[in-house]
């Protein structure tokens, strides 16, 4: 089912999530409620700690509405094995920080391995959206967010909003 998306700032969107062990149905229906949470936000990519379960899972599907079949890739203990020296600018957003964009630069093609939701080891090269929204999932597992690319000015500056936004959410 479709789970709550945590908001920025928020102590388990900075943690370091554990590797997950062996794979098991709970961790398939986990999975299956990322997707689903993912494509209800509208989002293209989603980490385990975005939705508060300290793993090492992502979920992302880059394809193009419209003119690409969806392409939803689940993703255990992802890790990048190498990555281009050239680099792409994209202006990035995240769904634990509502409507705040800024651009970020990022290598431009990442190798790929992990592990499936059938226990297979996985490996591919990824360019272009892909390719950013794979390192942006990434981060997410080692507690880092795209403002945190940014100069401190610009990051507290969003901070500060989110934490508006908190509190009138909060007051419902
Ligand atoms: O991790 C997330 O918060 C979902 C991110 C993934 C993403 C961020 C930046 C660049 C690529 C992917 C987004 O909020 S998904 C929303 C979105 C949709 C289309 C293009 C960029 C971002
Ligand atoms: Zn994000």
């Amino acid at each position: 089912m479709k789970r709550p998306i945590l908001i920025h700032p928020d102590p388990r969107l900075k943690k370091v999530c554990a590797p997950v062990p062996d794979m098991s149905d709970a961790l398939r229906s986990l999975a299956d409620d990322m997707l689903e949470t993912m494509y209800a936000a509208p989002g293209i990519g989603l980490a385990a700690p975005q939705i508060g379960v300290m793993d090492r899972l992502i979920v992302l599907d880059c394809a193009k509405e419209g003119d690409e079949n969806p392409r939803p890739l689940v993703m255990f203990n992802p890790q990048i094995t190498a990555s281009s020296d050239e680099t792409n600018v994209y202006e990035e957003g995240c769904l634990s920080i509502p409507d705040q964009y800024a651009e970020v630069t990022r290598p431009k093609v990442v190798d790929v391995e992990w592990m499936d939701r059938d226990g297979n080891a996985c490996s591919e090269t990824f360019d272009g959206l892909w390719a950013t929204c794979v390192q942006h999932e990434l981060d997410h597992l080692d507690g880092k967010l795209f403002i945190d690319y940014l100069k401190p000015l610009k990051r507290q500056m969003i901070t500060r909003k989110m934490q508006k936004l908190k509190r009138e959410r909060a007051r419902g």
